[in-house]
């Protein structure tokens, strides 16, 4: 275990701990545990980041983007000093006032308005590939179903050809890596991106995308003036960014939990109608993204701790969702209890624009699953997929059997 042992230097307690050393990766929340415990703010010496870890500070933080700005970038590269390793992206990496107008394009391109159009042919897919699984008895719930999924109703949603669409998870991958040190995890998938790169940035031009899609959408709000059409295939890139390793791993999180916990399946099946706040709690519970950062724009005091301008804060959304200080048996998964106020979305005017989307999904594939399925066991051990900031799965060996 990394000792977190902590000493007190001008007031902050330093720690030597390693948000991405591997076996923080496969259980963080010990770590997590003891992060909270030194302090409300604590130094992470071998990154020269402070770090936050309790639900207030993470959620204060998130909600000042004034002082705790994204445009310097929201991983450990501090963009004011350090050359990114892609071009910023015009949302996540933007900041107030210009930030505004193209999270207006997107959020009404993802709002409830927008994608409530897509339900029925997402319901239609999901019945589909539960009917499948249930074929096919032994499965993989990360490839065959949590993978499966948004690669067909999201990448349909969005525009985009079928082929070529294995180049999508390979390039979140780097994405949600690149906002970590720029370590071997980072450094070897970048090594092997080049393709993955240009698909991604072919698929982004508006002859590539199908005239009705969400890609789409953002092209016809350059036509109308509010962005430019190069903004305009950059927030294409934004959906591709974000959108399907994230969907794909809280899916997979979704199945292990169930699996891991029978009773809060069997609270689900009984009620397929929980769906949605059974995703919320998979996503309070274990959550897809755990950290990011912000970056300070002056000196500021942070639960008393003096701060200078340009330092880095890593915020630790999977640790907030569990602080005691906030929830009630925050280590239980529990499908019962209103998990709504979570921070697996962050929070703040960079809070997730796809979080309805991602509920969309995450709702209706559990509801059919629930419907249909009366318990999934794992056949075997599942395999993590290591990547500096997002938790999931490549393999999770599982049956289900009908009900
Ligand atoms: C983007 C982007 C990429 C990854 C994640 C994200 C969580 C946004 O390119 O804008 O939001």
């Amino acid at each position: 275990m990394v000792s977190l042992a902590t000493f007190t230097k001008d007031t902050v307690p330093v720690t030597d701990f390693d948000p991405y050393a591997e076996e923080v990766l496969i259980d963080p929340y010990p770590y997590y545990e003891q992060l909270r415990e030194a302090g409300p703010v604590v130094l992470l010496e071998r990154y020269g980041a402070y770090a936050l870890g309790r639900h207030d500070e993470v959620h204060a933080v998130l909600s000042d983007a004034h002082t705790f700005c994204s445009g310097a970038g929201v991983g450990l590269t501090n963009f004011n000093t350090e050359k990114p390793w892609r071009k910023p992206s015009i949302i996540l990496e933007a900041d107030p006032p210009h930030h505004a107008r193209t999270r207006k394009v997107v959020a009404r391109v993802l709002s409830p308005a927008s994608i409530g159009r897509l339900r029925e042919t997402f319901e239609a897919e999901a019945d589909a590939l539960v009917d499948k699984i249930i074929q096919m008895g032994h499965f993989d719930a990360a490839k065959d179903f949590s993978e499966a999924y948004p690669l067909k109703v999201f990448a349909d949603a969005v525009g985009l050809p079928a082929e070529g669409r294995e180049n999508l998870l390979p390039y979140g991958d780097m994405v949600f890596n690149g906002f970590g040190p720029m370590n071997e995890r980072f450094t070897s998938r970048l090594a092997k991106a080049e393709e993955s790169v240009k698909w991604i940035n072919n698929v982004c031009q508006r002859e590539n995308l199908t005239p009705n899609g969400l890609g789409s959408d953002l092209y016809k709000a350059a036509d109308a003036g509010e962005i430019t059409h190069e903004e305009a295939g950059m927030l294409v890139r934004t959906l591709l960014s974000a959108g399907l390793d994230t969907t794909v791993f809280t899916l997979c999180n979704a199945m292990l939990c169930f699996a891991k916990y029978p009773d809060q399946y069997e609270v689900l099946r009984e009620n397929p109608q929980l769906a949605r706040q059974a995703i919320e709690e998979v996503i309070r519970f274990e959550p897809t993204f755990h950290s990011f950062y912000r970056t300070t724009t002056k000196p500021v005091e942070v639960a008393g701790i003096e701060m200078d301008a340009n330092q880095k804060i890593c915020v630790f959304v999977g640790s907030a969702n569990r602080d005691p200080r906030r929830w009630t048996d925050p280590d239980k998964f529990d499908v019962s209890r209103k998990a709504t106020g979570h921070i697996g979305f962050g929070t703040g005017i960079h809070g997730c624009a796809g979080q309805m989307m991602a509920r969309l999904e995450g709702d209706i594939l559990l509801r059919a699953f629930a419907k249909k399925v009366r318990s999934i066991e794992l056949m075997g051990e599942p395999v993590r997929h290591y990547n500096n900031t997002v938790r999931g799965f490549k393999q999770i060996p599982a049956r289900v059997v009908a009900l």
